[in-house]
C-alpha cells in the first residue's frame, strides 16, 4: 500500500484542468415546444450538452470533481487500477489523471452509452499532456466490469441508474476488487426517509435549478423523464448496502441539498 507521508511535498492540484470545460453547448433538451415523452436516455443529444446539464443540475458537481482528484491522489497505489464507473465524458477520470502521481497506475473509464464513450475517446486523443496516468475508455455495462487490483473506484452519480436489485452485486464486486487501503468514492442523489425533509430538500434543489436558468417546464419534464430511470436511495439504505457488500467505514464528505458524496473503505 502506498500512502503519502504527511510531510512529503505534493505538487499543487490544478482544480480547473478537468478536461470537460471544452464542451460548452447549453442544455435545452426539455425546453422545446414539442412535448417530450419517454424515459431519459444518455444519447447523442445529451452528450452534446452534458457538461452544462450536469453542472446546472447537481449542486456542488464542480466541487465534487476536483475533490475526487484530490482523494485519488492520496489513495492511488503504484501499479494499481483506478475505475471511473459510469464515467460519462470522463470528468472524474480527467481530474484523477491530473492529480494522481502513482507510478504504473491505470485509469479505466467505463460507460454503456456509445455516444459518451466516443466523445470521451476523442477528448482523450486531444489531451496531449505527457507523463500522466493513462486513461482507457471502455464501452461496457459496469455490471460486467472486472474490478481487480483497484486502489480507487469512483461511482459518481451512477449507482442511482443501476436497477435496485443489482446494486448490491456491483458493490460486492467493488469491495472484492479493492486492495487493502483502497477507497470507493460514491456520489448519489439521495431521498430522505422523513417526508418533510424530502419535500424541503426537493424544493431547495428545484430552486437551485431555477437559479441555474431552468424553467418550471424544463424541471418538470426532466423529473418525469428520469422517474423510471433514476432511483435514489436514502443514506440509511446506502450505509446498510455498503456494509452488506463488505465496507466497514463510510464517511460522507459532501452534501449539497439532496446530493451526497461519501468515501467507503474496507
Ligand atoms: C461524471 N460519473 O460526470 N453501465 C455503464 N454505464 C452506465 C450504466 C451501466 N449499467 N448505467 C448508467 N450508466 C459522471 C456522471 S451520469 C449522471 C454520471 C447523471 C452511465 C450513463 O450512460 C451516464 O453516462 C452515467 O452512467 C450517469 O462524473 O447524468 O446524472
Amino acid at each position: 500500500m502506498r500512502q503519502k507521508s504527511r510531510h512529503e511535498k505534493i505538487p499543487a492540484l490544478d482544480v480547473n484542468s478537468v478536461g470537460v470545460a471544452q464542451m460548452n453547448q447549453k442544455d435545452r433538451i426539455f425546453d422545446t415546444g414539442i412535448l417530450e415523452t419517454g424515459d431519459f436516455v444518455f444519447d447523442e443529444r445529451v452528450v452534446d450538452v452534458f457538461p452544462d446539464m450536469i453542472n446546472r443540475s447537481i449542486p456542488g458537481y464542480s466541487l465534487v470533481i476536483p475533490m475526487i482528484g484530490l482523494l485519488a491522489r492520496q489513495y492511488a497505489q503504484d501499479q494499481s487500477n483506478l475505475y471511473d464507473l459510469g464515467c460519462s465524458l470522463g470528468a472524474a477520470s480527467f481530474a484523477m489523471r491530473s492529480a494522481v502521481r502513482a507510478q504504473g497506475a491505470s485509469i479505466w473509464a467505463v460507460d454503456n452509452s456509445p455516444g459518451m464513450i466516443r466523445q470521451l475517446q476523442s477528448m482523450l486523443r486531444e489531451d496531449r499532456r505527457t507523463g500522466l496516468v493513462p486513461v482507457q475508455a471502455l464501452h461496457q455495462d459496469i455490471l460486467e466490469t472486472r474490478i481487480e487490483n483497484a486502489s480507487v473506484v469512483v461511482l459518481n452519480f451512477t449507482l442511482q441508474f443501476i436497477e435496485r436489485d443489482k446494486r448490491i452485486g456491483l458493490l460486492k464486486q467493488v469491495a472484492e476488487g479493492l486492495n487493502p487501503g483502497g477507497i470507493l468514492v460514491l456520489s448519489e442523489k439521495i431521498r430522505f426517509e422523513d417526508p418533510a425533509e424530502q419535500q424541503l430538500q426537493t424544493l431547495w434543489h428545484h430552486e437551485f435549478k431555477r437559479a441555474q436558468g431552468y424553467s418550471e417546464l424544463e424541471i418538470a419534464r426532466k423529473r418525469d423523464a428520469l422517474e423510471n430511470v433514476m432511483k435514489p436511495d436514502s443514506m440509511q439504505r446506502h450505509r446498510q448496502r455498503l456494509i452488506e457488500a463488505g465496507f466497514e467505514h463510510i464517511y460522507p464528505w459532501f452534501q449539497g441539498f439532496n446530493f451526497v458524496s461519501m468515501v467507503a473503505m474496507i
